[in-house]
């Protein structure tokens, strides 16, 4: 399938692998865009040392074009910056802010920039501010989210900007992906379809959660503090939410110690009790594991499918 986002970053399939902070690493990155998608890895608030050595051995399993995201409330954002134009990175995406003030310096250095918005007004501003694409991202989505839906976001998206656009939240099969590319997106970005896969190296605890969710196991926490998050409900959402009926100074202390470092412990321990397991609200689609190539390949064909049979389920 061509489309201007294939044609934009030279890759088969017009699937981007969303960066999820801790998760998305080189197993997961390289094995997506080897087998022909976009593999993205998370920069997260990791220190540059590590992204580096994550950066090179993905490399050394893919000569592919490959992807870094910097999520823009990092403390370490500016070095990731930087560490993406000496590394010689061929896409950036940018999540959780207005990564404006790097957008000339990775322009000259020849990246692909994409940063994920929220809404139409920050859609604009990074089109003026030279971006080649955006991915707009609907709260259906796990991790950090914005406030509207896909189906809300995608086709106001589009009509507003002359670049393509990328469509993210609550994709994870052809159907998701056919309904993006009608709304007038060149591609996908998908996160939660690439959580059940053999390549993903997160916990066999989170692996189940995912496979075991229905369409109304995630919650949304962290309003009050400005930065909401999807994750599956656990102990730790619940109690996430009950400290948020009453927010005080004190409440939001209590919280921010409750969940600080909870995704490592999801990611790394499968720790139940006291992980965030972020996810999109796609998960309860999702049943078995299956590889990545598997999730490109069928995804794309299967939409391809649905488009071409257009109206003939209606005649
Ligand atoms: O960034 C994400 N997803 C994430 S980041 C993350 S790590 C984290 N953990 C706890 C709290 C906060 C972050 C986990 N998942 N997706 C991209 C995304 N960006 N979604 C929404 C946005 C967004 C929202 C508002 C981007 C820009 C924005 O406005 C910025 C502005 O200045 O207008």
């Amino acid at each position: 399938m061509k489309t201007k986002i294939t044609e934009l970053l030279g890759i088969e399939y017009p699937i981007v692998q969303g960066a999820m902070a801790w998760i998305a690493e080189h197993h997961l990155a390289a094995a997506v865009s080897k087998a022909g998608g976009l593999g993205i890895i998370a920069g997260g608030a990791a220190p540059v040392d590590v992204i580096r050595q994550e950066i090179r051995r993905a490399r050394e399993i893919t000569d592919k074009p490959l992807g870094m995201n910097i999520m823009l409330l990092s403390p370490n954002a500016d070095d990731l910056a930087q560490l993406a134009i000496d590394e010689k990175i061929e896409v950036l995406t940018t999540g959780a802010g207005n990564p404006g003030k790097y957008m000339e310096n990775w322009k000259q250095a020849g990246i692909k920039v994409m940063p994920v918005v929220a809404s139409v007004a920050l859609a604009k501003r990074m089109e003026r501010a030279g971006a080649d694409a955006v991915i707009a991202e609907g709260m259906e989505g796990g991790g950090h989210i914005g406030e509207l839906t896909t189906m809300a976001l995608l086709p106001q998206v589009v009509d507003a900007l002359d670049i393509p656009v990328i469509g993210a939240g609550g994709i994870a099969d052809g159907r998701g992906m056919a309904a993006a590319l009608l709304m007038g997106a060149e591609g996908v970005q998908c996160g939660t379809v690439f959580l059940a896969t053999p390549e993903c190296q997160i916990s066999e605890k989170y692996k189940e959660l995912v496979l075991k969710a229905s369409d109304i196991s995630t919650v949304v926490t962290g309003r009050p503090s400005g930065h909401p998050v999807r994750a599956l409900k656990t102990p730790l959402t619940r109690k996430c939410l009950e400290l948020e009926k009453e927010v005080t100074d004190q409440s939001l202390e209590e919280i921010e110690a409750a969940t600080a470092g909870s995704l490592r412990k999801a990611v790394q321990d499968g720790n139940y009790e006291e992980g965030t397991f972020m996810s999109g609200q796609i998960a309860g689609m999702l049943r078995e594991l299956r590889s990545c190539e598997d999730v490109l390949k069928s995804m794309t064909a299967d939409a391809e499918a649905l488009l071409r049979a257009g109206f003939a389920r209606f005649e």
